[in-house]
């Protein structure tokens, strides 16, 4: 249901936000375009005139190591100076307004991080790591020093590659684990800023209202997911999350004073 006026659709999500034990989130690289970040699908997006599968794959990697290795260069030179917007410090600021809260995101970009969420899942991994190509050792980079020739492991000499999860790569098992847990257990599913197309992200929201969550979206435009949601907001989540916050924690306020 997209509600007709953004007040009562905000009255109705707050309801539902206060009256939550725990509330789930799962983010896209929609969140992070209101700082700057290209998305992935949108007119000028990462993958505009690329396929995924010709740069975002271990065959793609395996086939032409450098051409990869400079897609993930030029993606760090990008995000570089770029910073957390208001859709991610509200999500920071929800944590001190609903009993729980797990947040879970398709992005690499770590600005979530950045604005001061903790324990953050995320499925697909982080630009500003990388990952030895035969042990395990992993190098968590500061922005201003990635190397934009591919380094090799101090500990074996093998290759490293950026630690994302590239198509066709299961996720972390324990991350997946935790969050489909949490897309269960919650009361709450806040879907922001994804065009719900990629595979097992997308099937959160969906296990969530199987099991009972209120799922609202946060999104300009529509998804696939756009017809089972319980409220969706067609807004930037940097403009819609801050109004949320800010409704909960006077709803807050108000209940404490009686
Ligand atoms: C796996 C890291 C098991 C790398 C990424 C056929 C059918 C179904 C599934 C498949 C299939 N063929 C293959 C698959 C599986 C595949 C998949 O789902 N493919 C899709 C494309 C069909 N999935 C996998 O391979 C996954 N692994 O399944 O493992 C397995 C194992 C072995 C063999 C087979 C299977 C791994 C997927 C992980 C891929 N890695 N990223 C990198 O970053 O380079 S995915 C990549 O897409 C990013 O992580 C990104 O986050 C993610 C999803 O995209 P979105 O975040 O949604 O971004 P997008 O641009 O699409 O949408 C942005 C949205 O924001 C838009 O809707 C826009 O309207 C909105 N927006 C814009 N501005 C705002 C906004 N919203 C709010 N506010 C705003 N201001
Ligand atoms: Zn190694």
């Amino acid at each position: 249901m997209t509600a007709s006026k953004p007040e009562t659709a905000v009255n109705i999500a707050t309801d539902q936000l206060a009256a939550a034990r725990a509330v789930c989130c799962l983010t896209g690289a929609g969140i992070s375009a209101e700082s700057g970040v290209p998305t992935f699908r949108s007119p000028g997006g990462f993958w505009a005139g690329r396929r995924p599968e010709d740069l975002a794959t271990p065959e793609a990697f395996l086939r032409n190591p450098q051409e990869v290795w400079q897609f993930y260069s030029w993606r760090r030179e990008l995000l570089r100076g770029i910073h957390p917007n208001a859709g991610h410090f509200a999500l920071a600021a929800l944590t001190e307004v609903v009993p729980q809260l797990t947040l879970i995101t398709q992005n690499v970009d770590d600005l979530h991080r950045l604005a001061d969420s903790d324990g953050v899942l995320e499925l697909h991994g982080n630009l500003w790591v990388d990952r030895c190509t035969r042990c395990t050792r992993e190098n968590r980079l500061n922005p201003a020093e990635y190397s934009a020739t591919i380094p090799h492991c101090d500990d074996c000499c093998a290759m490293m590659r950026p630690g994302v999860i590239w198509f066709g790569e299961s996720l972390p098992i324990k991350t997946l684990q935790e969050a489909q847990n949490a897309s269960a257990a919650c009361d709450v599913m806040l879907v922001v800023g994804t065009s719900s197309l990629v595979h097992p992200a997308n099937a959160l929201a969906t296990w969530a209202k199987t099991n009972g969550a209120f799922v609202i979206e946060i999104n300009p435009e529509e998804t696939p997911l756009s017809p089972l949601v319980d409220l969706r907001f067609a807004l930037p989540s940097g403009e819609i999350l801050p109004q949320l916050v800010e409704a909960l924690r006077l709803k807050r306020r108000s209940h404490e004073t009686f």
